[in-house]
């Protein structure tokens, strides 16, 4: 297995739609692997393959404290949405940023396993957040960008700031 680099925003590779996966093949099933190792060390409760610079729809997935709920979503839709939440996120792609967002509460997503085989999920509370935060990668979008410009030009110059007294 591999620990793969995750990419740092701002980055334009970030920003790219991901394409459905139209096979589940062998090498779909190496790269989950992969990016649940990379998720596991991170470590993180969600990976998308965006952040790995690979642009499939692929999502991993792991709320549990103990690291052993493993979800794996390819080619994720969500069905239904219903309600509100806004729960304080954090990115591995935005390290030390943390800040609200407020997202569907309850959700029922229709995906594909590692087998390929398809399956629905009713996802409610911080798995709801997660799945919701994961799907806005595979189209580019950052939760950062939810925010105010004003926000969002705060955590530029904090990135900067922190990117300069690492030099
Ligand atoms: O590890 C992560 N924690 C987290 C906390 C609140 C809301 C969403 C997340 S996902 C994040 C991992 C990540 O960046 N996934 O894309
Ligand atoms: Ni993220």
């Amino acid at each position: 297995m591999a620990i793969l680099k995750i990419l740092q925003y701002p980055d334009d590779r970030l920003h790219t739609v991901a394409q459905a996966v139209s096979n589940v093949t062998d090498e779909t099933r190496i790269l989950i692997r992969n990016m649940v190792e990379t998720m596991y060390a991170a470590p993180g409760i969600g990976l998308a393959a965006t952040q790995v610079d690979v642009h499939q729809r692929i999502v991993v997935i792991d709320t549990s404290k103990e690291q052993d709920k493993l979800l794996v979503l390819i080619n994720p839709e969500i069905v239904t949405s219903s309600g509100e939440f806004s729960y304080e996120e954090g990115c591995l792609s935005v390290p030390g940023i943390y800040g609200k967002v407020q997202r569907a509460e309850s959700i029922t997503v229709r995906a594909l396993g590692s087998n390929g085989d398809s399956f629905t999920l009713d996802a409610s509370g911080l798995l709801a957040v997660c799945i919701q935060h994961e799907m806005d990668h595979l189209v580019g979008k950052i939760f950062v960008e939810y925010w105010s410009r004003l926000k969002q030009s705060r955590v530029q110059s904090k990135l900067k700031k922190r990117q300069r007294s690492v030099m």
